[in-house]
């Protein structure tokens, strides 16, 4: 049998690199900034860097508007920063990971420059360009093409007067979709990636990747998901791309709206698709009708949830455990409780919880130290696109602007892209000028340096979780198997790999989610003896068939 990949047992860390740390005092971090920060990664012991954008782009939104797919924007350094990172990566046997982003190109790039000169162009057909709805006036209200919508508010068609034609953009109005149906695309998309390769970056984070393939026939729907074609351009790209290398690298693919079923096809290894992808599910939970409208978490919700990805993918595909990223409200404030008295313990129950689980864990910057949301409280304080656009339309059609900004301030995502948190000093650390967004007032408690000397830190708990998957080999090989799916207050799972020579080894992870002290009933009473490998209360009692834990505890224990 091959042996397994290794990002099996890695745990990737995402580096948003606007907000990560900025060596040049303008207030924007970038590539000189995450190589002078190497050591704080290589402590916590990630194997994997994610970089998000750092291509040329106009910054519509941070980067996930690319002008130009082969160098590196101005702000965030040069092609040789670069180099220099990449090897800076490489010798600490880190491995990086760039964010692929070809759903859409930026409307600055020059395939769409020349798209847009009109219907002759030799690129018209690398974009979506159609027509006005029949019978309508080009350019007026319900003309559009059909009745997409945005994900960043509005219609997803924009006219365009020079051609007398509207232009598909499923995220921002700077955001054009390529059309994946044109060959030329693709082949221009795969010399890129190999391009990159070629460099020696090991894979690529792959942006919105189920929504490249689209019905060419445009139908009226209220969702977009995977289109027709899907499965055989991710086949086609691995072919193109990976298939040929003798490096085994790592590649997964950001799905909105992905089912289960689905992913077990997208990852499977013998369908050559995609190693994992990041699924969406699990944070719409939460979620009530409306866009950023907010619902207290049901614990049960989560655990049918998640336990479900674990049960569909286990023998065939792969899974992404993840809390965070640049689009998610901080973990802590929105599963855990940010207030002073339970932030590291919720933050280190929810890292254990996570960690624990059958996947490749995914840890966003800021994360490992418990940074929590902002504490927005006006429209002014948000850059991001996505609320901005969410915020006028809302106001617009008549929402109580009070009620909009409450639902930004608890799921927008500008919580997640306040810089990173260094140290106590005036700008955390992130910046000597000023930041392009304002640091976290709780950075004067919340920060890496206090954390470096705290050994009880959310830091030190994620390096501990990170060592233990490299030592034992259940957290990542191992069987899953939900326990108490009706406990509406504990998460409980046992893992169980069966070694080699025929020895079983098994963990129990336990997690209170809740501000109360919380018992549980074991299935079987064979954990008496069983050791304690982590966990975020000191001195508990050792388990019985009966086991009692206190507010926000995590723990795990290992028997044979
Ligand atoms: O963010 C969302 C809703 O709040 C998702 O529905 C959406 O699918 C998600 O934003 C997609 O994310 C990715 O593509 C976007 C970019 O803005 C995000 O930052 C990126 O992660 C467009 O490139």
């Amino acid at each position: 049998p091959s042996p397994e990949p290794w990002w099996k047992s890695a745990v990737v860390y995402q580096i948003y690199p606007r907000s990560f740390a900025d060596s040049d005092g303008d207030g924007v971090g970038d590539l000189r900034g995450i190589i002078d920060r190497l050591d704080h990664l290589a402590e916590l012991g990630v194997d994997v860097l994610w970089l998000s954008p750092v291509y040329p782009s106009p910054q519509d939104d941070n980067g996930y508007d690319i002008s130009d797919y082969q160098d590196i924007d101005p702000s965030f350094g040069t092609l040789s920063d670069f180099d220099d990172l990449l090897a800076a990566v490489h010798a600490r046997s880190m491995k990086l990971v760039m964010d692929l982003v070809v759903n859409h190109t930026s409307d600055e790039h020059p395939w769409f420059i020349e798209s847009r000169r009109g219907p002759d162009s030799p690129k018209r057909d690398w974009y979506w360009w159609r027509p006005a709805r029949e019978g309508a006036v080009p350019g007026t209200p319900g003309a559009q093409p059909n009745n997409w919508r945005s994900f960043f508010s509005g219609s997803a068609w924009e006219y365009d007067e020079p051609g007398d034609a509207y232009y598909l953009h499923l995220f921002s109005r700077k955001q054009p979709d390529l059309n994946w149906e044109n060959p030329e695309v693709r082949s221009a998309v795969h010399r890129m990636m190999n391009w990159w390769l070629d460099r020696g970056v090991d894979g690529f984070r792959m942006d919105v990747i189920n929504l490249i393939s689209k019905d060419p026939a445009l139908p009226d729907r209220t969702h977009h998901g995977s289109g027709p074609r899907i499965h055989e351009f991710l086949q086609e790209m691995h072919r193109e791309v990976f298939a040929g290398r003798p490096e085994r690298l790592l590649t997964v693919g950001e799905m909105p709206g992905v089912t289960v079923e689905e992913a077990r096809l997208f990852t499977d290894p013998a369908r050559a698709e995609v190693d994992m992808v990041f699924q969406f599910e699990h944070v719409g939970l939460d979620h009530g009708d409306g866009k950023f409208d907010v619902r207290p978490l049901n614990l049960l919700d989560l655990k049918a949830s998640l336990g479900r990805w674990q049960d569909g993918l286990s023998g065939t595909g792969w899974n992404s455990l993840y809390w965070n990223n640049h689009d998610q409200p901080r973990v802590v404030s929105r599963f855990g409780d940010d207030g002073p008295g339970n932030r590291v313990r919720s933050a280190t129950m929810l890292a254990t919880v996570l960690h624990l689980h059958r996947g490749t864990p995914y840890v966003y910057q800021g994360e490992e130290l418990g940074m929590t949301n902002a504490p927005f409280t006006s429209v002014d304080d948000f850059r991001d696109i996505e609320s901005l656009n969410h915020y006028a339309e809302a106001v617009d059609r008549g929402t109580d602007p009070v009620r909009v900004l409450a639902g930004l301030r608890a799921m927008g995502r500008d919580n997640a892209r306040t810089p990173m948190q260094w140290d106590a000093s005036e700008h955390a650390g992130f910046t000597t000028g000023t930041p392009w967004i304002p640091v976290n007032p709780n950075h004067t408690e919340v920060n890496a340096q206090a954390a470096y000397a705290d050994p009880s830190s959310v830091f030190h708990h994620y390096r501990r979780l990170i060592a233990l998957r490299h030592a034992e080999p259940v957290v990542a090989h191992g069987d899953f198997t939900m326990l108490l799916p009706d406990d509406p207050r504990v998460y409980a799972y046992t893992r169980r790999l069966v070694e080699a020579d025929g020895t079983a080894t098994e963990l129990l992870v336990l997690g209170n989610f809740t501000g109360d002290t919380a018992e549980v009933d074991l299935p079987d009473d064979g954990w008496r003896d069983a050791v304690a490998l982590i966990g975020n209360v000191p001195d508990t009692e050792p388990l019985g068939t009966t086991v009692t834990l206190a507010p926000w505890e995590a723990r795990v224990h290992r028997r044979h």
